[in-house]
């Protein structure tokens, strides 16, 4: 349920008919009144709407409502807060590329057997590092993460990129981006691509300065430099916990000066940072960010 909207349950809404939902991912809706993902009202003890093995995250304001006279049964659900259901997972579901599940889910093996495949055509699989151990249950939401060669990477995205889920173990860096093809899937980028998003940060950069190699309004650069006659205001975005050093020379060739420091941001530093200082006497000044522990 993916981008719908409505005045009441923007993804579900179950309203005087009981009725069930299994093994559904409930994301990105909207609603003008309450229950941007789901809301359930009305329902009577024999007629309770029953969410099942569901993932109902990530909408646009509050993800459930329900009536006050009504009491819907959530069971294996992950949702944020727990509406008192029954082994509620409330942690970040970790969901990448097109709503699937990443290898540290805590969805994976955490729902209840489903009578159909996921929406991959995959079936049940037990993750051997997750409990409870050689049964048929299910992952939380519309997703099954099936990693059989246990490389961290779905098999069914690693065919799609590789041709076969057997051709790569993870720790190949096919594109030189320097993230792995494991960290690829992690991250959610392409592993055919070096700038996965077009921000001109690649995508190994954009890890190790914080910043999110999926989303191109996250990266480390100048966004506006402002100069008077003998002052300057810089500012840059970045993320939230690398440390940032702030350095500038005055010439960017020869031995006319090396970088100087002028400023430590230590984490958790802000998106958009500003700096301003004093120009002085010198003609030219070249600035940088650099990254560090
Ligand atoms: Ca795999
Ligand atoms: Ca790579
Ligand atoms: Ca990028
Ligand atoms: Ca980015």
């Amino acid at each position: 349920m993916l981008g719908n909207r409505a005045a009441r349950g923007g993804g579900i809404a179950a309203n005087r008919t009981g009725g069930a939902a299994s093994h559904c991912t409930v994301v990105r809706n909207t609603a003008s009144e309450t229950g941007c993902g789901v809301y359930a009202a009305g329902g009577t003890s024999s007629r309770r709407p029953t969410f099942t093995s569901c993932i109902i995250r990530a909408n646009v304001a509050n993800d459930w409502a329900v009536d006050s006279a009504v009491d819907p049964r959530f069971v294996h659900c992950n949702l944020n807060p727990d509406p008192g259901g029954v082994n509620t997972v409330t942690d970040d579901p970790r969901l990448i590329f097109q709503w699937r599940l990443r290898a540290d889910s805590p969805c994976i093996d955490a729902g209840t057997a489903a009578d159909h495949d996921d929406l991959d055509g995959e079936p049940a699989w037990d993750h051997p590092s997750y409990e409870p151990a050689g049964g048929t249950t299910r992952d939380i939401g519309a997703d099954e993460f099936v990693d059989a060669d246990a490389d961290r990477m779905a098999d069914a995205w690693e065919s799609e990129h590789f041709g076969s889920a057997a051709n790569r173990d993870g720790t190949g860096d096919g594109d030189g981006d320097g993230l792995a093809d494991a960290d690829e899937y992690h991250w959610g980028t392409h592993p055919g691509a070096t700038d996965t998003d077009g921000d001109r940060m690649r995508d190994g950069d954009e890890v190790l300065a914080d910043t999110d190699p999926a989303h191109e309004d996250s990266f480390l650069g100048f966004v506006s430099v402002t100069a008077t006659s003998s002052a300057v205001q810089l500012v840059w975005r970045g993320g939230t916990r690398v440390a940032q050093y702030l350095e500038a020379r005055s010439a960017l060739l020869g031995q006319e000066g090396g970088w100087v420091r002028l400023s430590t941001y230590l984490p958790p530093t802000p998106i958009t940072n500003v700096y301003t200082g004093d120009l002085g006497s010198t003609p030219h000044r070249y600035y940088r960010i650099a990254i560090g522990e």
